[in-house]
């Protein structure tokens, strides 16, 4: 019988940084194993006319039946599994491409949003449990990784995709040293971190219905 796969998509380096800790952090868990599935980490450019390409060819490839898509939010101190995907580009710094959208849509006649369809109640209670700063997130912006997040949920059912969604998470340490006062995750946290999302995701088939969101 042949594994199932959790297909782990990352990104490229952008806004001028040489890393990124999505994908810093990804590549080391392609092909290993976690709750009886086998991951598949792949990087995608981080432009708007390439990205969710790139992310259908992964999807076609690799035939997962749960996708978690990273990507890093420079600024934010904790993990943040994102609620929502609109169906808006708006981006303040241009792509890897040069480009710079400015209010259209991920696509053409598309809802104006999705939800995540990972257990991200669970998921927050674990990093915490085990001692890793999360919480969710209602916003993963205009910029690319939103249009990777929105896409991804827009293909999840012509692939069978029983649970998609994104995942922020900070700077590395190398990157934030750069930045007076930046707020940063250090890689093995980072490994563990994955480690933990990416079982749960597995393994809870609903998520806990604990209090949360945000009051502002
Ligand atoms: N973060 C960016 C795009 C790529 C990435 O890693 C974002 O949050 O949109």
């Amino acid at each position: 019988m042949t594994m199932s796969t959790v297909l782990l998509t990352a990104f490229e380096p952008f806004g001028g940084e040489s890393i990124n800790p999505s994908w810093q952090a990804a590549t080391r868990l392609d092909g290993v194993d976690i709750a009886g599935y086998r991951v598949a980490a792949r990087c995608l450019p981080c432009t708007f006319s390439g990205s969710l390409n790139a992310l259908e060819t992964a999807i076609a490839d690799t035939r997962p039946t749960v996708v978690i898509a990273l990507g890093q939010a420079g600024g934010r101190p904790d993990i943040t599994p994102e609620r929502v995907a609109i169906n808006w580009n708006d981006a303040r710094i241009p792509d890897n491409a040069g480009e710079l959208p400015c209010d259209t849509p991920v696509i053409s006649g598309g809802p104006n949003a999705y939800f995540t369809t990972l257990p991200i109640k669970a998921v927050t209670a674990a990093l915490q449990q085990n001692g890793i700063p999360a919480s969710i997130s209602y916003t993963a912006g205009t910029f690319v990784c939103n249009h990777v997040f929105y896409g991804l949920q827009h293909m999840a059912a012509r692939y069978g995709i029983a649970k998609s969604g994104f995942v922020h998470i900070p700077y590395l340490p190398e990157q934030a040293a750069r930045i007076k006062g930046a707020p940063s995750m250090a890689e093995t946290t980072l490994l563990t971190a994955l480690n933990i999302i990416i079982e749960t995701c597995i393994t809870q088939e609903h998520d806990l219905r604990t209090a949360g969101g945000e009051t502002h």
